[in-house]
C-alpha cells in the first residue's frame, strides 16, 4: 500500500508539467489526484483494509503525499495567477495621455435665449416678470380686454376652446389683466410665454408660439404715449443695435386707444438702397402691437374713472428671434434638430 502512495504521488508530479501550462488542466489535474473521488482520497478510504498497526503510518504517509502534492500546486497556480494578472495589465494599459472625448453638452434654446434677453433688458428698464396660465378662462382673455362678445377672435375657428369658459390663451395680454387685478398701481410688468391660435403654420406663423407682453399704469399723467415711445425705441436699441431707429403707425387693439403697430428699422440693410430681403425691400420691420390702456380695461377691473393712465405692448417672440439670428423659418425652433440646435 505504501508503495501505491509513491505511485501516486509519482504520476501526480509527472502529470505536473502538462497540468501547469493553465489554470483549468491544473483544476484537472487536482480533482483527479486531491478531488473527492482523487485517487489519494480514494486510497486513503482504504485504510480500514489494513491491519490495524499499520493504519496510523499509512494515513501519515497519504497525508505526506497529499502536502506535498497540494504545496506543488498551489505554487503553480500562484505562479499562473500572477501570469494571468500581468498579461491583462498589459492588454487593458490606459494611455493617460491621450486627450479625453469631449461629450455632448446642451445649448439655450434660442426662443429660450431671446425671451432672457428680454427680461435682461425690461428688468433694467424697471420692469418685473411676471406669469399667468396658458389655460385661460375668457374673461381675463377677451372681457376684460374689451374684445367684444362678436370679436372674430373669439370664435372657435381662431381659438381652442376647452369648455365655454376656459381656452388656451390666445395672447400674453390675460397676464396684464391678472397683473392690474391682483394689486394698485404703479405696475410696471412683462410676461413672456406660450400663446396658442388656430393659425395654419407657414414660415412665420404657428399654432403656438410665444409673446412679450409689457403693461406700465401709473396715476393719470404719469404714463404717456411717448413713455410708451422711449420705451420700446430703447428695446429695440439694446436688443438689435443702437442706430436702429423705431416708427409707430396707428393701429387697431380693442384693450388699447390709441393703438399702434411698432415697427423697427431693418438690422440688415438699415433701410437703406430700396431695402433688403429681410424687410421684403421696405427697410421697416414690424414687431407688434402696443398703446395706451383703453379705459374700458380699468372698468373691467373696477378702476377708479380718469384717476390711471398706462401703456401697454405685445410682440411675437418667435419672430424677435427669427430676426435676430436670420432664421427664415419659425418652423425651426420647433423641429428639436441637434444639427439647428447646436449652433446657438
Ligand atoms: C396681440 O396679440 C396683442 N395682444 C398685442 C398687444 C399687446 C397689443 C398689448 C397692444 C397692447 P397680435 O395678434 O398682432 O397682437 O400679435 C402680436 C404679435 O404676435 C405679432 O406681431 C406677431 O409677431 C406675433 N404673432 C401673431 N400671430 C402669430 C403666429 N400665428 N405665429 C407666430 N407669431 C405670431
Amino acid at each position: 500500500m505504501l508503495d501505491k502512495i509513491k505511485d501516486i504521488e509519482a504520476a501526480a508530479i509527472a502529470a505536473l508539467p502538462e497540468a501547469g501550462q493553465d489554470l483549468k488542466k491544473l483544476g484537472d489535474w487536482q480533482v483527479r489526484f486531491l478531488g473527492k473521488k482523487g485517487e489519494l482520497t480514494l486510497l486513503l478510504r482504504e485504510t480500514g483494509k489494513l491491519p490495524e498497526a499499520e493504519r496510523p503510518a499509512f494515513g501519515v504517509a497519504v497525508n505526506q503525499a497529499k502536502a506535498v502534492l497540494v504545496s506543488k500546486a498551489e505554487e503553480i497556480q500562484a505562479g499562473l495567477e500572477k501570469k494571468l494578472l500581468e498579461e491583462q495589465i498589459k492588454s487593458q494599459a490606459l494611455d493617460v495621455t491621450l486627450p479625453g472625448r469631449r461629450g455632448l453638452s446642451g445649448s439655450i434654446h434660442p426662443l429660450s435665449g431671446v425671451m432672457r434677453d428680454c427680461a435682461d433688458i425690461f428688468n433694467r428698464l424697471g420692469f418685473n416678470v411676471e406669469t399667468g396660465p396658458e389655460i385661460e378662462d375668457v374673461f381675463h382673455n377677451f372681457d376684460a380686454l374689451n374684445v367684444g362678445e362678436g370679436h372674430p377672435s373669439r370664435e372657435p375657428s381662431d381659438t381652442y376652446y376647452l369648455d365655454a369658459q376656459r381656452i388656451l390663451r390666445t395672447h400674453t395680454s390675460p397676464v396684464q389683466v391678472r397683473a392690474m387685478e391682483s394689486r394698485k398701481p404703479p405696475i410696471r410688468m412683462i410676461a413672456l410665454g406660450r400663446v396658442f391660435r388656430r393659425d395654419a403654420s407657414d414660415a412665420t406663423h404657428g399654432s403656438q408660439f410665444h409673446q412679450i407682453e409689457g403693461l406700465a399704469v401709473d396715476e393719470f399723467g404719469k404714463v404717456r404715449l411717448s413713455d410708451l415711445k422711449g420705451t420700446l425705441e430703447t428695446f429695440v436699441k439694446m436688443m438689435f443695435g443702437r442706430e436702429l431707429k423705431s416708427r409707430f403707425r396707428p393701429s387697431f387693439f380693442p384693450f388699447t386707444e390709441p393703438s399702434v403697430e411698432l415697427d423697427m428699422q431693418c438690422f440688415q440693410c438699415k433701410g437703406l438702397n430700396g431695402g433688403c430681403g429681410v424687410c421684403k425691400m421696405c427697410g421697416w420691420i414690424e414687431l407688434g402691437g402696443a398703446g395706451m390702456v383703453h379705459p374700458n380695461v380699468f372698468k373691467a377691473l373696477g378702476y377708479e374713472e380718469g384717476r390711471y393712465a398706462g401703456f401697454a405692448f405685445g410682440f411675437g417672440v418667435d419672430r424677435l428671434a427669427m430676426m435676430r439670428h436670420g432664421i427664415p423659418d419659425l418652423r425651426l425652433f420647433w423641429e428639436n434638430d441637434a444639427e439647428f440646435l447646436k449652433q446657438f
